[in-house]
């Protein structure tokens, strides 16, 4: 006998539909957009150096930064994500300004944090009481839960990068926020951090008994260097580029000890590629945000072309093809939530043909 699949012109059906909502129930059989083929909530966006840098400027000139969260920081807003201060589902990506003469007082949460420094020179930030200054191309982390802090006891102000997790771990519900004491902290502008000391040995690290600079529920999963200097990211991306005759090579800023990413949520990569050259094509689960420390060129992405020079930063959403175009000499800055889609057995990445550009963004 043949059965229909679907029979919803029941006499019945309307007063089902009514009493379903009445006790906060849905059927699955009207959700459309839950099980999409692949993913595809989120478009490729763009804002440029010249808008961020003017009104990070101005907040300086005109915000204190006492305000809420205690912090300078502008975020990127995601226009498909109704108005919440996220960049993807999952990612955090902002400007923060620290003006000469700053200080932004302490503070933890869950989220972890990186900054990438774009400009200025001279901001100390503690970790957990360890002084770390801060330069343009350098990667500092602060991981979940560990107490942090920022000075510019100079006159020149600074502009960062901050990369966080907060989108995703407020979906998970699990934000907790611990303000700091009203005391200043004093501190020793050492030639290193104590991280660097101890675990900035490029394949050297303490035998034994060292205390964790880190301690924290986070402790082991995050990486204990909590520096990434530009010199040594430069580095080895030029041995990389000389010793492969490639024009393109990127690095994944990992744990010393463990190899693994800087947190147990976030990747973070340098992505350097020479003038002429053109990146494979890639479609990756789960987003990411690209921040040009260098150059110009552009980046083709589901066949839409975004062109850049120093100091934009894109989102480029699940599982879109992505690729890389150097009209100078380029370094790209990657952060991404590759780890938590890694550890939710999620994670999946191909390469696929090179895309031709079907539209250029106007802008
Ligand atoms: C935060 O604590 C900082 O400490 C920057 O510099 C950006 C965005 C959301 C929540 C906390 C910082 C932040 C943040």
């Amino acid at each position: 006998m043949a059965t229909s699949r679907f029979h919803d012109d029941a006499p019945d059906v309307d007063g089902l539909y009514a009493d379903l909502a009445t006790a906060d129930l849905q059927p699955l059989w009207v959700q459309e957009g839950l099980l999409t083929r692949t993913p595809g909530r989120l478009t490729p966006h763009i804002w440029r150096w010249k808008t961020l840098r003017d009104l990070a400027e101005r907040s300086g000139d005109l915000v204190g930064i006492d305000g809420g969260g205690d912090r300078r920081v502008l975020s990127l807003s995601h226009p498909d994500l109704g108005g919440q201060p996220f960049a993807t589902h999952t990612l955090w990506g902002a400007v923060q300004f620290l003006g000469g003469g700053e200080l932004a007082p302490a503070h933890r949460h869950t989220p972890a944090a990186l900054r990438f420094v774009l400009e200025g020179s001279g901001v100390w930030t503690l970790v957990n009481g360890d002084p770390i200054h801060m330069a343009p191309g350098d990667l500092v982390l602060t991981p979940s839960w560990t107490w942090h802090e920022h000075h510019n006891p100079g006159r020149e102000p600074m502009i960062w990068f901050d990369g966080l997790d907060v989108p995703l771990v407020r979906n998970l519900d699990a934000v907790f926020f611990e303000p700091g004491g009203d005391e200043l902290s004093d501190y020793e502008p050492l030639p290193s951090s104590r991280s660097e000391i101890r675990y900035g040995g490029a394949g050297l690290l303490p035998v034994s008994g060292e205390p964790a600079v880190i301690e924290d529920p986070a402790s082991g999963r995050s990486s204990r260097l909590l520096a990434y200097r530009w010199a040594a990211t430069d580095a080895a991306l030029s041995r990389l580029i000389e010793s492969t005759g490639r024009g393109v090579a990127s690095v994944r800023y990992a744990d010393p000890a463990t190899g693994r990413d800087i947190m147990p949520t976030l990747r973070a990569e340098l992505h350097r590629v020479l003038a002429g050259h053109r990146t494979p094509t890639i479609r990756t689960a789960g987003s990411g945000i690209w921040v040009v420390y260098r150059g110009s060129g552009a980046t083709v992405i589901d066949g839409r072309r975004f062109r850049w020079t120093a100091g934009d930063m894109l989102v480029t959403p699940s599982w879109a093809a992505v690729d890389h175009q150097a009209e100078d000499d380029a370094d790209l800055f990657l952060v991404s939530d590759g780890p938590a889609l890694e550890a939710l057995g999620l994670a999946r990445t191909e390469t696929v043909e090179q895309q031709d550009v079907r539209e250029d963004d106007a802008r």
